[in-house]
């Protein structure tokens, strides 16, 4: 079975590895969020799609859910010390790597989709991870501070400010002049299952819906397209999804997120137990609706949430 899961980071790389084992057999595909992407130190990180390849190839920082394991900050410290920041973001001497790696690459003429392989055979995350696209797209998140109104990086709003002031627009800044990566379309018109898992419906999913041609793709897939929630008792399970959900104008509830997929996108949504009031109302808006718990608390939890997404897909084929 071929199965593509459109991904954001800590969310979507936890679930993956529940898909992975309740599908051991499946051809697995990640169309992974690259408008986190931001440039540091003359280097390109990638925070989801690190995340995906660290979470799946067995280095990720378990508790943070990004970064590496047994990390150490010598590198950070020292441009600290030269007053070459920001120092508000926690890049690790094993992450630089990383980032040396695909700059490097970047710099020898190979776009994001051939450097992400070339890290992932490194790192062999079990599925085939690709970047929603090859040309740059940044998040940029417009606040009001000062009483002024100013764009700031969504890393910065996330990270530096702790998402404390209302977002009042999200901004994937490229994503309309964005071709989806190599591979991205031929993957979506050839999976049996589309899956958008618990990531952040705005600045995860939202983003690479943003890129012209995979929404389409995807309505034209003519398969299953079944999601998850990661709205539960009407509040994100962790992070700060509520305040770009707000600036996009939409609810921080389970049925909102799946309204705003959209019935043309969506044919089965998955909340949680606490969130069974709401099944009719999802159904009502055309999308088949199952409560079920939907906390990724260890990986039996993950694998049966992902297995009754399969089994649901299969109800709605
Ligand atoms: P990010 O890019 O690191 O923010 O990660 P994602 O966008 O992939 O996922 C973030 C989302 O995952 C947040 O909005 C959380 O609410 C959601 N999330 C995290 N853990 C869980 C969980 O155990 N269950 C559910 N349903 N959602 C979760
Ligand atoms: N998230 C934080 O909250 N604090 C950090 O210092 C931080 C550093 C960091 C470094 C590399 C990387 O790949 C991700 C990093 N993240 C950090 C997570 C990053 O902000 C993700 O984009 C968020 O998880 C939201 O997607
Ligand atoms: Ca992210």
């Amino acid at each position: 079975m071929r199965i593509v899961v459109l991904a954001g980071g800590i969310g979507g790389a936890r679930f993956l590895r529940g898909l992975k084992a309740a599908a051991p057999e499946a051809e697995i595909t990640v169309v992974g969020n690259t408008g986190d992407d931001i440039h540091l130190f003359g280097l390109k990180v990638c925070p989801d799609l690190d995340t995906v390849m660290y979470t799946l190839g067995g280095g990720i920082h378990e508790e943070q859910g990004w970064g590496r394991a047994d990390e150490t900050f010598t590198v950070k410290e020292e441009l600290a010390a030269y007053g070459v920041g920001p120092e508000w973001f926690g890049l690790g001497d094993r992450d630089f790597a990383t980032h040396i790696v695909r700059t490097q690459m970047i710099g020898a003429g190979y776009p994001l989709s051939a450097v992400t392989e070339a890290l992932c055979a490194r790192w062999q995350p079990g599925v085939r991870l690709l970047p929603m696209s090859d040309d740059r797209v940044e998040t940029h998140v417009l606040i009001e501070a000062d009483g002024e109104r100013k764009a700031v990086h969504f890393q910065e709003y996330w990270v530096r400010l702790r998402a404390s002031v209302p977002a009042q627009a999200v901004l994937p800044v490229g994503a309309e002049a964005a071709k989806p990566a190599p591979g991205v379309l031929e993957a979506i018109a050839a999976a049996d299952v589309i899956v958008f898992p618990p990531s952040n419906p705005v600045v995860s999913i939202g983003t690479i819906l943003a890129v012209p041609g995979i929404r389409e793709a995807i309505a034209e897939a003519g398969v299953p397209v079944v999601g998850l929630s990661p709205i539960v008792g009407d509040a994100p399970v962790r992070g700060m999804a509520d305040k770009v959900l707000a600036a996009v104008g939409v609810e921080s509830t389970a049925a909102a997120v799946a309204a705003h997929y959209g019935s043309g996108l969506l044919d089965g949504w998955l909340v949680d137990t606490v969130d069974a009031g709401v099944v009719g109302e999802v159904e009502a808006a055309g999308i088949r609706c199952r409560a079920i718990p939907l906390m990724m608390s260890d990986l039996d939890a993950t694998t049966r949430m992902a297995r009754e997404a399969l089994d649901l897909a299969e109800e709605v084929r």
